[in-house]
């Protein structure tokens, strides 16, 4: 009965509901004063205690229609051995895999052990929601395979993914080894997620605008069908999100042979468009750009306007087009919330 769950399955409400790519984080000071206590961005991610208390804290200050759990896409290579770092103001670091050879560096057995703390974090989150926010729904997550594959590639973050492309394009075969390693972990890791108690995940694909439409169809299309079909032949009744960042002209073909529930559209998506070529078939979720919500006013009426304007009619998720900007006022936040729920 959740509304976040029904419009999931194809309910139309006439003020969606709601939440925000990355609400957990830096542009609360709250996640600011946890954050400083701990030595590691992935230490707070292992700590169940602290990964269930930053996930509450967008719930507490705007009631949020689901919390997603807290954590970072890169918890799988590190599950799998290769070990991931944070360096402040850097990113994540990682020591780079860049052929086959090297993939034996990956054991899988390790997977579930490694992110038991993660599985607990679920535990504690969903206990809490049940208690105290019966209406909110709990979201996992996992990285989808070409994006988890750039950063096992490149060591880090990256601008034009040159040793990942380069290494797709000229072993393809190879490469898809790896590409197979982390759709089978990333399965594994999402089914356990909703064991312990997620209702809904969300797979980010947030590189998938790279590629060329060949490689997108291997390296993006296929493992997401593959995942989705997996998380339906076992919980026919979890709902899966599909947010293939930047996919453009290939968003109709993903929603149509991946099986997704619903789709996260990126900033860049009309949603004119969307409303027409999308909605009909899934739930659509998105886009506002988290730009215009770092720069608030009127700007931000109107494109928040325009947006419901344009998909409030059919099942549809209010969120922004990609993660919310650290430096965004919590103001700005609040005027959105009371927008999207048609309380100004
Ligand atoms: O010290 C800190 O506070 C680090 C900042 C931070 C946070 C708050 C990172 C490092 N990850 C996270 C949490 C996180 N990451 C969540 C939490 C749940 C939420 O509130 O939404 C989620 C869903 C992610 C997912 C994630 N991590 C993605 C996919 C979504 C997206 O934004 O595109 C990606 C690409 C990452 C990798 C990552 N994690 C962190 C950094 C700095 C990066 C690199 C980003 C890049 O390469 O641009």
């Amino acid at each position: 009965e959740k509304p976040f769950i029904n419009a999931l399955k194809g309910k139309t409400h006439t003020n969606p509901p709601m939440w925000l790519m990355r609400q957990a984080g830096r542009y609360l000071e709250e996640y600011m004063a946890i954050r400083r206590s701990v030595s590691g961005f992935l230490e707070l991610c292992y700590t169940p205690e602290l990964a269930h208390e930053v996930t509450m804290q967008p719930i507490r200050r705007f009631g949020f229609d689901a919390a997603i759990l807290f954590s970072d896409i890169l918890v799988v290579p590190d599950a799998l051995g290769q070990e991931v770092t944070f360096v402040q103001g850097e990113g994540p670091k990682l020591k780079p895999i860049r052929s086959a050879a090297e993939l034996t560096n990956f054991n899988e057995a390790w997977l579930h052990q490694r992110l038991e703390p993660v599985y607990e974090t679920i535990r504690r989150i969903r206990k809490d929601l049940d208690e105290t926010y019966p209406d909110t729904a709990l979201i996992g997550f996992a990285g989808a395979p070409w994006t988890v594959a750039t950063y096992v590639v490149e060591g880090s973050s990256s601008k034009d993914f040159a040793n990942t492309k380069s290494w797709a394009y000229q072993d393809p075969q190879g490469f898809q080894k790896l590409i197979d390693i982390l759709t089978s972990s990333t399965t594994d890791y999402l089914l356990a997620q909703i064991e312990n108690g997620v209702e809904a995940v969300q797979i980010f694909d947030s590189w998938s605008g790279v590629l060329a439409e060949n490689e997108f169809r291997k390296f993006c299309l296929k493992p997401a069908k593959k995942i989705t079909k997996a998380i339906k032949e076992k919980y026919p009744d979890i709902p899966v999100i599909g947010f293939p960042r930047g996919a453009g002209l290939m968003y109709p073909n993903y929603v149509e042979e991946t099986g997704v529930d619903c789709v996260g559209l990126d900033t860049t998506v009309p949603t004119g468009w969307a409303k027409e070529n999308l909605a009909d078939k899934v739930c659509v979720q998105g886009n506002l750009d988290p730009q215009i919500l770092l720069a608030g006013g009127e700007e931000l009426d109107k494109a928040v306007k325009n947006i419901l304007t344009d998909l409030s009619g059919q099942p549809f998720v209010f969120n922004l087009g990609h993660g919310i900007i650290k430096e965004t006022p919590v103001s700005h936040v609040e005027r959105l919330v009371d927008l999207v729920r048609g309380r100004v």
